[in-house]
């Protein structure tokens, strides 16, 4: 090519980017075809916000969805405001504010007030993006879709959690399933969910979360890094994203998890900045172009199908071959009664950004609390970082690591350990795949 041309080209596609900025921060120069929903996106430019295009949560006494707030907090109109070019939902401990009568999940609506939007209308199958710094504080920032049968919940991230200072850093996704009986125990509950640890605080500064939707599989994306795919078919009944969504942004408290208190709630309230939502869609001729991105697992024996070749254990690690595995026939058992880890040595790339990925269950956990666990985790990979993740089910299930490699990562240590509570773990399919940035440079933050 030459020099002219393909700097033309180079700088017609950085205008059409920085002019619009409008395709997805994972597809920069849209080679699928995405066309922008402008009835369920915003920049959030206009100096207050598009009646047209949200509802309010609480305004004129309309609560969509008959959803007030999960209590003690309750959506208020004046929790809503557009400034900077932003959208912001404020969080704010207002005891003389009139609370709704009744309650909530056993929960008076009480002191805290905070916001929604909600968009009016509808859409199905995309790529759904939005920009924005999370609250930081002990509530649940979250960028949601809810239809007909079904949620997804592309974040709920948690700002502060003091009983566990690396639930900070986590991506959150997950779908809820509305489709069965009101009655039936399992109606609203999590059908499936994913948790990715990320280098970072996620409050600390803004990030562009990604999500693409359609009818097949879901990609889910953090500053234009992979950290999940998923399909229908891997999900069975668990997959509950069939109809229209609405488009969601709210601040929520959750009083399992932690019940904010005054001093949790600085004056100024806890403030959730979205400087964009964005919804792209194809024409239907071209929605069936979307692939599966190919990843390869870098680790020969994650699955344990050779045994422990090429694991180094330590402690009561056994194993086991007779059934129950996630994968295949084999994975381990890190006994109870004593500290066992199992550890992969790896050579990594520098400068390289990797999911690392286990399976794991709890036979011995109480499902409630994090505290009953086992962890996976990553050491020695240049970046001064060690990253953990906890797990505390009773069911196969995957969470996963992202982290960057520094200049020196010869000697990089992958494992899962029952440390500290010693009980139970049973563990299978360890993977790691290289997760390169659709961006060539990093986001600038405001
Ligand atoms: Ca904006
Ligand atoms: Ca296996």
């Amino acid at each position: 090519m030459n020099r002219f041309f393909k700097f033309l080209l180079v700088g017609c596609s950085a205008l059409a980017i920085n002019t619009y900025g409008q395709t997805p921060y994972t597809d920069p120069n849209n080679q699928e075809g995405w066309v922008l929903n402008p009835e369920v996106s915003d920049e959030f430019k206009s100096g207050s916000l598009d009646k047209d295009k949200w509802i309010v949560q609480g305004e004129n006494d309309h609560f969509e969805n008959k959803f007030k707030g999960r209590a003690p907090s309750q959506f208020a109109p004046h929790a809503v405001s557009v400034e900077n070019n932003e959208l912001v939902i404020t969080t704010r401990w207002e005891p003389g504010y009139e609370f709704m009568k009744g309650k909530h999940q056993g929960h008076k609506f009480e002191n805290i007030t905070t916001g929604a939007i909600i968009s009016k209308k509808k859409f199905k199958h995309g790529y759904m993006e939005i920009r924005c710094k999370a609250a930081d504080g002990p509530l649940s920032s979250a960028f949601w879709f809810t239809g007909k049968g079904g949620e997804l919940d592309i974040f709920e991230i948690f700002g502060k959690y003091p009983k566990d200072k690396h639930h900070e850093k986590v991506y959150h996704t997950s779908f809820h399933d509305w489709s069965k009986n009101p009655k039936d125990p399992l109606f609203g509950k999590t059908s499936w969910d994913n948790k990715v640890q990320l280098p970072f605080r996620l409050a600390e500064d803004y990030h562009v979360y990604g999500c693409e939707w359609n009818e097949d599989f879901m990609k889910i994306f953090i500053d234009g890094h992979l950290v999940r795919q998923i399909t229908r078919e891997e999900l069975g009944d668990k997959w509950v994203m069939n109809n229209e969504q609405k488009v969601w942004v709210d601040n929520e408290v959750f009083p399992w998890k932690v019940n904010p208190k005054k001093e949790d709630i600085p004056a100024e309230g806890l403030k959730f900045h979205i400087d964009y939502v964005r919804v792209w869609q194809k024409d239907s001729g071209m929605a069936s172009s979307s692939q599966l991105i190919e990843q390869n697992n870098l680790l020969a024996n994650g699955s344990f199908e050779d045994g422990l070749e090429g694991w180094e254990t330590t402690g009561k690690v056994k194993l086991m071959t007779k059934k129950g595995s996630f994968d295949g026939s084999n994975h381990i058992k890190l006994a109870a009664g004593s500290e066992a880890t199992a550890t992969l040595h790896m050579k990594l790339k520098p400068n390289t950004t990797y999911v690392l990925s286990a399976y794991a269950r709890l036979p011995n956990s109480d499902e409630k609390t994090i505290y009953d666990n086992g962890w996976l985790g990553v050491k020695n990979y240049g970046a001064g970082q060690q990253p953990i993740i906890k797990y505390f089910k009773n069911d196969w299930y995957r969470q996963s690591i992202l982290f960057t490699t520094g200049k020196n990562a010869n000697d990089t240590m992958i494992y899962f350990t029952n440390k500290w509570k010693k009980n139970e773990v049973r563990v299978d399919h360890f993977e790691l795949v290289e997760s390169p940035s659709f961006q060539e440079t990093h986001i600038k933050t405001k």
